[in-house]
C-alpha cells in the first residue's frame, strides 16, 4: 500500500512513523508513506498557503491552489489514483469498520489542513471524504493522519507479528477485548484468574468470550446495540 500525506507540517510524522508496527511496515514494504509539502507549491515569494475568509471572521483559511497542485503532482507520481481523504473536525466518524476498509485500499491520499479550514472548493473539487476521528477540534489534521495511519498499517498482510492479533483486538467482532495476563501468577496480592492457568481451552474461550461481554456492558454499551 501506498500512503500520501499533504500536510504543512511533514516534520511532526518523523516519530510516530519511526517506531513500532509502522516503522516495521515500511522496511518490509508493506506500506510506502510518502509525505509531501504543501507550502512546497505556494506560488509567492512569501510562500503564501493561507488567506482571510470571505465574509469576515477570525482565522484563516488554506487556499485552493497549493493543495490542488500538490494533490496534482503527488497523484502522478503513482498509476493508482489513490483514495482522497481530507481531516476535518466535520468528518465521519473513523472507527475501526472505517479503518478496514481503508486497509484495502491500494493507496490513501490523506490531506491534513491546519488554520480555522479549508477552501470548501477543496472538498468539492477533489471528491475527497471527510473523516473526523472524534467530536473534539485539534489545531490541525496531523494528529488524525496519524493516527489513521497507524490503525489501517496494523490491518496490512505482515503488519503484526502474530497472526491472529488483529483478529482478537476491541471492536474486530464489535466488542472490546477481553482482559490479559501474563507471569507472575499474583502481584501485590491480586490473582491470575484460575481458568487461565487451566489449559482448557474451551473454558478460557468461553471465559474470554463473557468477560469481553461485560467489559462493553460497563464501558460501553452504545456498541451493543
Ligand atoms: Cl480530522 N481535524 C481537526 N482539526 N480536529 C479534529 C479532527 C480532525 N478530528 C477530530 N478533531
Amino acid at each position: 500500500m501506498r500512503i500520501d500525506v499533504l500536510t504543512l507540517f511533514p516534520e511532526m510524522f518523523a516519530s510516530p512513523l519511526g517506531f513500532s508496527i509502522v516503522k516495521r511496515a515500511q522496511q518490509r514494504g508493506s506500506v510506502n508513506i510518502v509525505l509531501s509539502n504543501i507550502r512546497d507549491f505556494a506560488k509567492d515569494s512569501y510562500k503564501k498557503v493561507d488567506d482571510k475568509p470571505y465574509g469576515g471572521g477570525a482565522g484563516m483559511v488554506l487556499m485552493c491552489q497549493p493543495v490542488f497542485d500538490c494533490l496534482e503532482s503527488v497523484q502522478k507520481q503513482d498509476s493508482q489514483p489513490g483514495r482522497v481523504i481530507l481531516l476535518t473536525p466535520q468528518g465521519k466518524k473513523f472507527d475501526q469498520p472505517l479503518a478496514k476498509e481503508l486497509a484495502a485500499e491500494e493507496r490513501l491520499i490523506l490531506i491534513a489542513g491546519h488554520y480555522e479550514g479549508f477552501d470548501e472548493r477543496i472538498r468539492l473539487g477533489t471528491g475527497a471524504l471527510e473523516v473526523s476521528i472524534g467530536d473534539y477540534v485539534l489545531s490541525g489534521g496531523e494528529l488524525p493522519a496519524m493516527v489513521i495511519i497507524d490503525a489501517v498499517v496494523r490491518l496490512l498482510p505482515d503488519a503484526l507479528g502474530d497472526e491472529d492479533s488483529a483478529a482478537n483486538d476491541s471492536f474486530s467482532d464489535g466488542l472490546l477485548e477481553y482482559p490479559q495476563y501474563t507471569r507472575p501468577e499474583e502481584f501485590k496480592g491480586m490473582k491470575v484468574p484460575p481458568v487461565l492457568l487451566s489449559g482448557n481451552h474451551k473454558e478460557i474461550e468461553n471465559w474470554r468470550k463473557q468477560q469481553a461481554l461485560e467489559k462493553t456492558k460497563k464501558q460501553r454499551p452504545d456498541l451493543l446495540k
